[in-house]
């Protein structure tokens, strides 16, 4: 079923917002996405109606808001396919996802001499954590290289991987060049020389249908706020016997199974290693963006993000002086980097916003992979399932527009 893009759009209040009065077009949802209306229902129903602490009150309140937190679980668990609820852990977004692996399964697994497979279009999520466990442990990292126009270098990959790689960490798609990674190919080839594989899904889950069990990945991380939902909630997701054989990440109330002075034991999975009181009301956010997107049909966001990119990089391509990085439309998602005759991205940005466009400028936590391009910073838009080509054609014009307000046209 095809989007019916104004039904689409009527539910996102936001889009209703005039900016230096012109209508909001919103070119940033691969930072972080807006939130569709039953969302914010179910947020304000949870604190207006049924609000306590999750998991310890016996009382009504307290049981229902249980009900609705670990509901969200099982929403989650069957969205990406994973094969049980014990799979989830919620976070509180895709940097600390990455981070729970790296200081409970890297610490007890990665050793001197070892190595971590990284790729040159990582964000510094999925970089810097990484770094700390190699300098900790005394492994190194190695990257599997990008091509000029954004694609992996899969001749390298069996280069690379050899029995020192204990784990390969890659992104589902690049927050930059748009680039979808062929994460079943990469999985099944690190499989094959018994290394683990972390996904990051910051980019992919949101956009793209998602199966857990046919990608094979041993982990998938990623964010509520990019996906329609709150931010302050985040999904690890982990096979079951990895789960189990790792340590929990931090310590405190709802973790444990059984505390003594001296020692303590933990509580079963996903609670092992979610310490603390959740982000309770996020969670059950995260339940209705994804029950919203469900209901749309993940394959017809993705077939309407595919064409609404494929036409926006056509009419950006048409502009004299522009660059846009990344491969072409069949091979990317909603993401659109580009740099637009020698405007520097932040003048762009503000010219921008001046004409009612958010866009992002600068090098979109991903410094590496901007210096193997030979950039600096870029200007990025981002579309979703609520934007349209119309918007491709304004942000086209606006930039013809800043191009000449800056003396830069023709
Ligand atoms: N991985 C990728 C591929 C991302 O794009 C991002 C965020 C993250 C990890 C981190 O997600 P967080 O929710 O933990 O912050 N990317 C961006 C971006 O492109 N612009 O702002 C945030």
């Amino acid at each position: 079923m095809k989007l019916d893009i104004e039904r689409v759009r009527a539910d996102f209040p936001i889009l209703l917002r005039q900016i230096h009065d012109k209508p909001l077009i919103f070119l940033d949802s691969a930072a972080s996405s807006q939130k569709p209306l039953p969302v914010l229902q179910a947020m304000e129903a949870a604190y207006r109606q049924c609000y306590a602490n999750v998991h310890r009150g016996v009382y009504t309140l307290s049981e229902e808001a249980t009900c609705s937190y670990e509901a969200a679980r099982d929403k989650v668990a069957s969205f990406i396919n994973a094969r049980a609820r014990e799979e989830v852990i919620f976070t509180r977004n895709t940097t600390e996802a990455i981070n729970l692996v790296a200081y409970t399964w890297g610490r007890a697994n990665i050793g001197p001499g070892d190595r971590i497979l990284l790729t040159e279009m990582e964000h510094h999520s999925n970089i810097v954590p990484w770094q700390v466990l190699a300098q900790e442990r005394g492994a190194e990292l190695v990257y599997l290289p990008v091509t000029d126009d954004g694609r992996l270098q899969m001749d390298r990959l069996d280069d690379l991987l050899d029995e020192r790689v204990k784990l390969v960490a890659v992104t589902m798609m690049s927050n930059v060049l748009g680039t979808i990674t062929p994460v079943r190919e990469i999985v099944r080839r690190a499989h094959a020389i018994g290394a683990v594989v972390l996904v990051d899904g910051a980019q992919g889950v949101p956009h793209l249908p998602v199966d857990v069990q046919d990608i094979g990945c041993d982990f998938l991380a990623f964010s509520g706020h990019k996906m329609c939902g709150p931010s302050g909630i985040g999904v690890l997701y982990g096979r079951e016997a990895l789960l189990e054989g790792m340590p929990p990440f931090l310590g405190g109330g709802d973790m444990i199974r059984r505390v003594e002075l001296h020692r303590s034991t933990w509580n079963d999975l996903p609670w092992k290693f979610e310490a603390g009181t959740p982000a309770i009301v996020e969670g059950i956010g995260l339940g209705a963006a994804v029950d919203y997107l469900e209901g749309l049909g993940m394959e017809a966001v993705a077939a309407h993000e595919r064409e609404t990119v494929a036409y926006a990089l056509e009419r950006l391509a048409a502009l004299p002086g522009m660059r846009i990085l990344g491969p072409p439309a069949e091979a990317r998602g909603g993401v659109v980097a580009f740099t637009f005759r020698d405007i520097h991205p932040h003048d762009l940005a503000h010219l921008l916003d001046l004409e009612g466009i958010a866009v992002r400028a600068g090098h979109h936590c991903a410094q590496p992979l901007h210096k193997r391009l030979g950039l600096v910073a870029t200007t990025r838009a981002s579309f979703y399932l609520y934007n349209t080509p119309q918007e491709a054609d304004r942000l086209a014009e606006a930039l013809e527009k800043a191009a000449r307000i800056l003396g830069k046209a023709g």
